[in-house]
């Protein structure tokens, strides 16, 4: 499905990132893969992930430090010359902004959360453009908390309802180039920044109850919607949130 297709992954932290589940579906339908990591703590585990793949591209990019990103599209350019889709799986805040009351977030916060969760899509989206000749496709990483309160999930809630408007706007924006701009509401996943909201087990056990497929959601279904979205089988779809959590936003009492 992808074959000849050249694309790049942010947000792969390590084997439960949502980021290499997106990878491994895009690796088994012939896609070939770039991958970015924040800082030398997270090199080692993706150099360990990527070790079985050839001569893979593996580029420092932490979204905060600009040149870094323009590096590594400069990276892309040199070996391929050209970029298919692009999966922006990242997102931050300050673990303190993530408890207690949304009042209470700080400027620092705010502005980090927004800085790394959402604008760093337009940045992305920007610095891929011109790579893209022949059209391309965005996919970012969002959750329920952008549209309704959840607990705990406070400014990275915020965060995110920027990110889906974002995702609306560059879709505008990149359409006549035939770029194509999606985000992915995805359920709750146990994964190194879920654990960062306080009470993740609670949001797992709800799902479970409530959502239709009485279920939480696997990393791999995920991973699959990715692919479907940065593939040709989604070509007339843009600017989009698509929900994949079992069906749990359409619940209502
Ligand atoms: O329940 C979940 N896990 C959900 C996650 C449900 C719905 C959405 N998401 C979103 C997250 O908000 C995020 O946007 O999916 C995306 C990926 O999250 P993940 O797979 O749950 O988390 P993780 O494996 O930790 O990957 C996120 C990574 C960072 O990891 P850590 O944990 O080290 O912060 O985002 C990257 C980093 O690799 N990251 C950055 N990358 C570049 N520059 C930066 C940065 N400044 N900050 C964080």
């Amino acid at each position: 499905m992808l074959k000849n297709k050249v694309g790049i992954i942010f947000g792969v932290a390590n084997k439960r990132s949502i980021a290499w589940a997106c990878a491994n579906s895009c690796l088994e339908n012939g896609a070939e893969l770039a991958f970015t990591y924040q800082g030398e703590r997270l090199k080692r585990n993706l150099d360990k992930l990527t070790a079985g793949m050839g001569d893979t591209l593996v580029i420092p990019c932490d979204v905060t430090n600009q040149a870094e990103v323009d590096r590594t599209f400069e990276e892309i350019d040199k070996r391929y010359g050209r970029l298919d889709f692009v999966i922006h799986s990242i997102a931050f805040a300050p673990r303190e902004a993530l408890e207690g009351e949304f009042l209470a977030t700080t400027r620092e916060a705010f502005l980090t959360a927004m800085e790394i969760s959402a604008f760093s899509l337009t940045q992305v989206s920007l610095a891929a453009m011109p790579l893209m000749k022949d059209g391309g496709s965005i996919v970012t990483m969002s959750y329920y908390g952008a549209e309704k309160v959840v607990k705990n999930y406070n400014v990275m809630g915020v965060a995110k309802s920027a990110l889906e408007s974002s995702t609306r706007y560059l879709a505008n924006d990149l359409g006549s180039r035939n770029i194509r701009v999606n985000a992915i509401s995805a359920g709750p996943i146990n994964t190194l920044s879920a654990r960062g909201v306080k009470n993740l087990g609670s949001f797992l056990k709800q799902v479970e109850e409530k959502a239709p497929l009485k279920r939480n959601v696997e990393p791999k279904e995920v991973g699959d919607t990715a692919l479907f979205l940065v593939s040709d089988l989604s070509s007339a779809i843009t600017g989009e949130t698509i929900y994949v959590d079992c069906g749990y936003n359409i619940m209502g009492i």
